[in-house]
């Protein structure tokens, strides 16, 4: 294939004029983001483009792989960082190629050149998405979990860190031993308080290394909390040749997206920000409430729709809302049991951001398969239900439809939708939940097996005898199948 074939800043000047903005002016790397993923291109470096081109700055990203997927980086670095936005809407599809990404970086090969960037003081800003399991945190404490084999490796090797606190520590104390202001850390994951989640486990490691550089993170940096918001699927062949029509040239890494994207921001950066509210951001004082909502409702209903359907045998999102009992129990689920948790301000109307929801779902144009979103289920399924069956049970009120989605996980766990086709379990806990699962015969052995399991269960959820029988009568529900279950459990009162 020839340069001027395919994505490249030398075929640029061929591309058709309507995916490019003229007036862009090429930035200096000012953030470092770790975990370039479909997510971060599609969501904050599209923000950041279109705040640069509201407002000029130097906040080019440079995206690290902290797998170490090389395949990943070089095919950007092919193409100098550029790639394309295909946006999915029931009205039809449309294409931008983002040009904020200036270089990618794979660790540990590109150590050196990563700390490089971390030391340099027109780094401003280091944002992360790299799923709930990438911040190693103890799930009873918060704290950096010191079992984690990369923390204890990290811990014994601080010069040599893989992980995200270890790297993020061992850039701090840089950036402190040199005596250079601090870069502001920015988490883009989808958990609760996820700034403060974050300094806790970079705090409590640096803690065992050096107090005293614990102490100047504590003051030093700033660890905004966000809430972020975007359904973006993996990408696909049809994906490459919507992006190949649009473009005239090919691009191997476009990002399929919805139309709609969201991003609200707790405003603390001491050492500056990209001017985000021109692209449409919302920077507050206090994100908790969107956060909540959001996890609560989008996440929750997600993750329910995704077991239920591995179970049933629906593939995608937009299959499993199609099916006019599983649409209405998610929605009876928001109204009842979750709306009423949640502590939002009086403008927020939790019925229209359902409604909202549903119609984002029933994109026929996404193809957001259920299997992707079934993945990590023990880190998903706290926060986004495990939290509201805890308030629900507090506040004395039934728990029913968050009890199936639970159990419809234990069954997923299993490894075999209802017809008996297999599936894989992609989880950090993988071994330990399917043998829990597999060995259980009854609901009852089932329901006990997988509350023993403490990472996931608190010892007070786990106890509670109102939420251990409604996972027996799901679970009980579910041997005649996840259909005849979702029928049922749309309809009860
Ligand atoms: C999804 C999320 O994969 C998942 O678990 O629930 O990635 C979801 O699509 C995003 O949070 C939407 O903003």
């Amino acid at each position: 294939m020839t340069d001027k074939s395919r994505l490249s800043r030398s075929s640029l000047a061929t591309l058709n004029a309507h995916v490019l903005s003229p007036e862009w002016r090429e930035p200096e790397i000012g953030i470092v983001h770790l975990g370039i993923g479909n997510f971060h291109r599609a969501h904050e470096a599209l923000y950041t483009e279109e705040a640069m081109l509201a407002r000029p700055g130097d906040w080019g990203i440079c995206g690290v792989t902290l797998q170490g997927d090389v395949s990943k980086r070089d095919a950007l670095m092919e193409q100098d960082g550029l790639y394309s936005i295909v946006e999915r809407g029931p009205d039809g599809v449309r294409v931008t190629v983002v040009r904020a990404l200036r270089e990618v970086l794979a660790m540990p090969f590109d150590r050196a050149r990563l700390f490089a960037l971390l030391a340099d003081e027109r780094v401003r800003i280091v944002s992360l998405t790299v799923t709930e399991k990438g911040y190693c945190r103890d799930p009873q404490t918060g704290d950096a979990d010191i079992a984690h084999p990369g923390i204890a490796r990290d811990l014994a090797h601080p010069d040599e860190p893989s992980t995200v606190p270890g790297i993020l520590c061992a850039a701090l104390k840089a950036r402190r031993d040199a005596g250079k202001p601090s870069f502001t850390v920015l988490s883009c994951d989808n958990l609760s308080h996820n700034g403060d989640a974050l300094r806790q486990a970079v705090c409590s490691f640096a803690r065992r290394l050096d107090p005293a550089l614990a102490e100047w993170i504590e003051t030093q940096v700033a660890f905004p909390s966000t809430m972020v918001d975007r359904i973006v699927p993996a990408t696909t062949d049809a994906d490459r040749e919507a992006a190949q029509s649009a473009l005239g040239v090919w691009d191997r890494v476009p990002v399929p997206c919805e139309p709609f994207r969201q991003w609200v921001i707790e405003d603390r950066f001491p050492a500056g920000r990209p001017a985000w509210e021109a692209a449409g951001a919302q920077l507050v004082d206090d994100v908790a409430p969107f956060e909540v909502a959001k996890l609560r409702m989008l996440n929750a209903t997600h993750s329910t729709l995704a077991y239920l359907s591995m179970l049933a045998g629906f593939e995608t999102i937009s299959d499993a809302v199609g099916h006019a009992p599983l649409r209405a129990l998610i929605h009876e689920m928001m109204t009842r049991e979750i709306a009423p948790t949640l502590d939002v301000p009086a403008s927020f109307d939790l019925l229209a951001y359902r409604d909202a929801l549903l119609a984002r779902y029933a994109n026929p144009a996404l193809k957001h398969r259920c299997a992707q979103i079934a993945m990590d289920g023990s880190q998903k399924m706290p926060p986004r239900i495990l939290s509201t069956i805890a308030a629900r049970l507090d506040a004395g009120r039934s728990i029913e439809r968050l009890a199936l989605a639970t159990a419809a996980w234990f069954k997923f766990l299993r490894g075999r939708a209802d017809d008996g086709t297999r599936h894989e379990i992609d989880d950090p806990l993988a071994e330990r939940l399917t043998k829990a699962a597999e060995g259980a015969g009854t609901p009852e052995g089932l329901v006990d097996a997988m509350l023993a399991v403490n990472e996931v269960f608190p010892p007070d959820l786990a106890r509670n005898p109102a939420f251990r029988e409604a996972l027996v009568r799901a679970a009980a529900k579910l041997q005649s199948g996840a259909v005849a279950a979702i029928a049922e459990y749309a309809r009860i009162d």
